[in-house]
């Protein structure tokens, strides 16, 4: 394989794909190596049959909104690869939901997965549908059309979808209710569901505490500890708030949340008191991040990012491609030691170099981040066995995973000067557990 000749033949393919080209090449620049050491995988076409994914579904989603005025919009399926186990991964609510930026979010889960040693396969789904301004009863409608088409495509053993940007518990509640109607069965084909019905405990915390827990092992491995350090965190949903909830509990100092309207940066840090506002804010009064500086008298960057400001550890948990060259460049020069992806693909590949040649600590989302599916296939088992484990539980295996991908990280990724490139380290791990089952089953 030549990485130039197959991005080249992608990019011919899917010229208007541009999310989904700069994930292929980043995996596929650092397997290349390993993979040409394998003559057989060529032969068998292993990286088009990895990089293109098994079935994109497409559809109209009409729906009714609060004045009884119809609406549409686009929704999408993509399953990747059930090469070691069913399609999973969640499905994204955002106006700027288009078939690249699930292209390239359905690649990346399927690595991921393999990464959390379960039994999982990847995939993501979305619509461009924006709950920004909607009332719930809109949002319950949008779920309901949605799932009207999807259902025929997921099952607890087919294809299992979960949250994602703009997709929490009520939409996950709204979408099962829909889907159990339907599919007249109570299975667990969806995950992140509400406690009552099937949910695990830890999940709606698995993605932030899972994104720590992978820093700290990090942090391990040079000495360093993390209480007191200054944190800027991105985004205010679900994987930042629980990233900030970990941090104070750990002693760490948060000092930044964002959204898309703009950033805070409270200098004092945002404390657990603090951190409840912004639950209430975010998740009930479906608020925006300036009313905390409105509150509490700090400042607030209309426009801006967090990576403006000076912290220590950065841990970027917003969106795709929101930490570029220049940022990572002034983080570094003003002491940043460590940077932990809770979202997908923060940080675009000119930041990663910068990092890398810095040689401070980097972990791509795809190792960091994925304690959220990892505890979902946790919830996964727990349907099937029709049990629930205790919070104690869930949160040790969730622990146990998140070393258990961090070791991979190393076995694989450290270089001859003992630097730890986690970027490599991930993609050779997931990418050959998925290669060695595509090659075990045939050509199909
Ligand atoms: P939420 O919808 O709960 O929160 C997303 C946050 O990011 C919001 O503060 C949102 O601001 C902001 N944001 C979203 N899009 C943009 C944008 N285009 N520009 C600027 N800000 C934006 O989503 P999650 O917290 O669940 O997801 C955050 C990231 O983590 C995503 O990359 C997701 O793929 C990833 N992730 C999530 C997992 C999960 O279990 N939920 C698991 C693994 C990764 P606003 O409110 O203004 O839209
Ligand atoms: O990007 C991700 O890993 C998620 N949004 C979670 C997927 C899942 O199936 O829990």
């Amino acid at each position: 394989m030549k990485v130039q000749a197959v991005v080249d033949d992608l990019v011919r393919r899917f010229p208007h794909e541009p999310e989904y080209i700069q994930a292929v090449s980043e995996v596929l620049e650092s397997i290349e190596e390993v993979y040409n050491r394998h003559p057989e995988f060529d032969k068998a076409g292993l990286v088009e049959r990895l990089c293109i994914p098994d079935r994109i579904f497409t559809f109209r989603v009409t729906w009714v909104d609060d004045k009884g005025k119809v609406n549409v919009n686009m929704g999408y399926r993509i399953q990747h690869s059930n090469a070691i186990g069913p399609y999973k991964g969640g499905i994204r609510f955002h106006a700027s939901v288009n078939p690249s930026i699930l292209k390239f979010l359905a690649f990346e889960q399927t690595f991921k997965n393999a990464l959390t040693t379960l039994p999982m396969g990847g995939g993501k789904g979305g619509t461009d549908f924006s709950p920004r301004g909607k009332s719930s009863a809109e949002v319950m409608r949008f779920c309901q059309a949605f799932v009207l088409e999807l259902w025929k495509h997921i099952g607890p053993d087919t294809d299992v979808p979960a949250g994602d940007i703009g997709v929490g518990g009520r939409e996950i509640g709204y979408m099962f209710g829909m889907y159990k109607k339907l599919a007249k069965e109570f299975t667990g084909t969806f995950t992140g569901k509400g406690l009552e019905f099937g949910g695990s405990l830890i999940r709606p915390e698995a993605t932030g505490y899972g994104n720590i827990y992978f820093l700290l092992e990090m942090l391990k491995l040079r000495g360093i500890d993390i209480k007191g350090k200054k944190c800027l965190v991105s985004g205010s949903g679900n994987v930042a708030q629980y990233t900030c909830e970990k941090l104070i509990e750990l002693g760490a100092i948060p000092v930044t949340l964002s959204d898309s309207d703009g950033y805070i940066y409270d200098p004092d840090g945002i404390t657990r008191e603090k951190l409840d506002y912004v639950m209430e804010l975010k998740n009930v009064e479906r608020g925006r991040i300036h009313e905390y500086a409105e509150k509490y008298g700090c400042k607030y960057v209309a426009g801006g990012r967090v990576w403006a400001e000076i912290g220590d550890i950065a841990l970027p948990s917003a969106t795709q491609n929101e930490l570029n060259g220049d940022a990572a460049k002034h983080l570094v020069s003003t002491g940043c030691i460590a940077v932990s992806e809770g979202a997908n693909m923060p940080s675009t590949p000119e930041a990663i170099e910068v990092f890398q040649k810095a040689k401070i600590l980097y972990a791509p989302g795809k190792a960091a981040n994925a304690g959220g599916v990892a505890t979902s296939g946790l919830e996964m088992t727990q349907n099937s066995i029709r049990l629930s484990w205790s919070h104690d539980e869930v949160d040790d295996k969730l622990k146990q995973i998140m070393t258990d991908i961090h070791a991979q990280c190393v076995k694989y990724g450290t270089e001859p000067d003992g630097y730890i490139n986690y970027v490599k380290g991930a993609n050779i791990a997931g990418f050959m557990k998925v290669a060695k089952a595509i090659m075990a089953q045939g050509t199909v």
